[in-house]
């Protein structure tokens, strides 16, 4: 089989990229390692940059998430006894859409099959091959029979744990990495919100954080160990701690998930090794503090579908694409300084001495006493502009 780009990975990444293409006229195929129920039900992020608002509305696969997605014009941070609110609208003028990546991963994979084009789930044994020269392939097994994928580019966009980023040779990557000495344990519950905008909080006992996914369902966070079992904390411990951090009595309701999330700042450079592009979690990671995993990973697709449509619309001009690495990670560093800083902010750190907890506070007070302090923090959790 043939194709113009291959694409390892349906996330909100490939799934995108593959919407993109598909809009631009270039053909391509998605290879996905689990199944179709799977990638639809896996619960993570849940904030939308005006920006990918913007994006996913301009792909046409915006209409559900215009319907369902709550608009939050402000975040509240609770420290020190008391609850401040940052107002994003009146800051920057902008605001942020909740709404859950499971359900912009369901909008785009209706849209995939809509147009009939090739998504292939429960693929494995995925490898790639001659990224290096300028006809790659990729290897793969799909319902127990092997198969070659002849391509023009491969997109790896397979997440963090993918096989993509793994298979460039190691002297060629330069990776950068700090890992937290702490995790969330995240719930999904049945429970209206409690409050009408996300509640950071940095408490004595260690952050938390209430956010949401609908009407009827919440989606909560508490600071954990990394090596925390999920066991050890029955719905009800979960609620007491809850209520403790966020000083928000009205919590409670029937847990439907409960997991623990390991936090780590990651990135892989550059993101282009000949014709293989990572996008994503496979060339980057966030804590998750900031909300910008998700948001990433669509900005990444936008500029590598202009660098593909540059080269199948401008008779094989590779300038867009070699500027590809340069232009995302110029933003993703911006966006790891962020998301490192929100961490650093609002969390409680085992060798933390009493001078640094000071430190922490006084910076919140400055947060939420200085108008420039607050724009800050607002011009970037609604996202910074694309090429910057
Ligand atoms: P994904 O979503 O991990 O998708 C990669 C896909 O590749 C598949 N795959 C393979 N397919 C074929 N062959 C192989 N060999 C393969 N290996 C892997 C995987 O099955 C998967 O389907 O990466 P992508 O598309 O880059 O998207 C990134 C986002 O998923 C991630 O950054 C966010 O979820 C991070 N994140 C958040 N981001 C936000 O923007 N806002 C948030 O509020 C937010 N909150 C979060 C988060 C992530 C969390 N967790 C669980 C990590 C909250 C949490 C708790
Ligand atoms: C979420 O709703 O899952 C969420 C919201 C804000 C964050 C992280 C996760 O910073």
């Amino acid at each position: 089989m043939r194709t113009q780009v291959a694409i390892i990975g349906a996330g909100p990444a490939g799934l995108l990229l593959a919407h993109l293409l598909y809009q631009r006229g270039i053909e391509c195929v998605v290879l996905e390692a689990k199944s179709r129920d799977y990638v639809e039900n896996r619960v993570r992020a849940g904030v939308l940059e005006h920006q990918s608002v913007d994006i996913l509305n301009a792909a046409g696969v915006g209409a559900r998430m215009m319907q369902e997605g709550l608009l939050h014009h402000g975040i509240y941070l609770n420290f020190g006894g008391e609850s401040h609110r940052i107002d994003f609208e009146e800051l920057t003028g902008r605001a942020v859409m909740i709404y859950g990546q499971q359900e912009v991963v369901r909008d785009l994979i209706a849209a995939r099959l809509a147009v009939r084009q090739p998504l292939y789930f429960e693929v494995d044994s995925v490898s790639i091959h001659d990224f290096e020269t300028d006809s790659p392939r990729v290897e793969y097994r799909l319902d127990g029979q092997p198969h070659t994928l002849e391509c023009d580019f491969i997109a790896g966009c397979d997440g963090f744990h993918g096989i993509c980023r793994a298979t460039v040779p190691a002297s060629q990557l330069s990776l950068f990495e700090r890992v937290y000495p702490f995790a969330w344990l995240g719930i999904l519950a049945e429970m209206p919100p409690a409050s009408e905008e996300l509640i950071y909080a940095n408490d004595d006992r260690g952050f938390a954080l209430l956010s949401m996914r609908s009407p009827t369902v919440s989606r909560l966070y508490l600071q954990c160990t990394p090596d925390e079992d999920v066991d050890e904390w029955p719905d009800e411990r979960i609620w007491d701690e809850l209520r403790t951090r966020l000083k928000v009595e009205v919590l409670g309701g029937p847990v439907l998930q409960k997991s623990v999330t390991p936090m780590r700042s990651f990135v892989a450079e550059p993101m282009r090794f000949g014709r293989l592009f990572l996008a994503g979690d496979a060339a980057h990671i966030v804590p998750p503090t900031g909300a910008k995993g998700m948001n990433l990973a669509i900005a990444d697709v936008q500029v590598l579908a202009q660098g593909l449509e540059g080269f199948y619309k401008r008779g094989g001009s590779q300038a867009a694409l070699n500027a590809y690495s340069q232009t995302c990670l110029s933003r993703v560093w911006k966006v790891q300084r962020f998301s490192w800083w929100m961490t650093s902010l609002l969390h409680r750190f085992d060798d933390e001495t009493p001078f640094d907890h000071r430190r922490q506070l006084a910076e919140l007070e400055y947060l939420v006493s200085s108008r420039a302090a607050a724009q800050s923090l607002a011009e970037n959790y609604v996202g910074l502009p694309l090429a910057t």
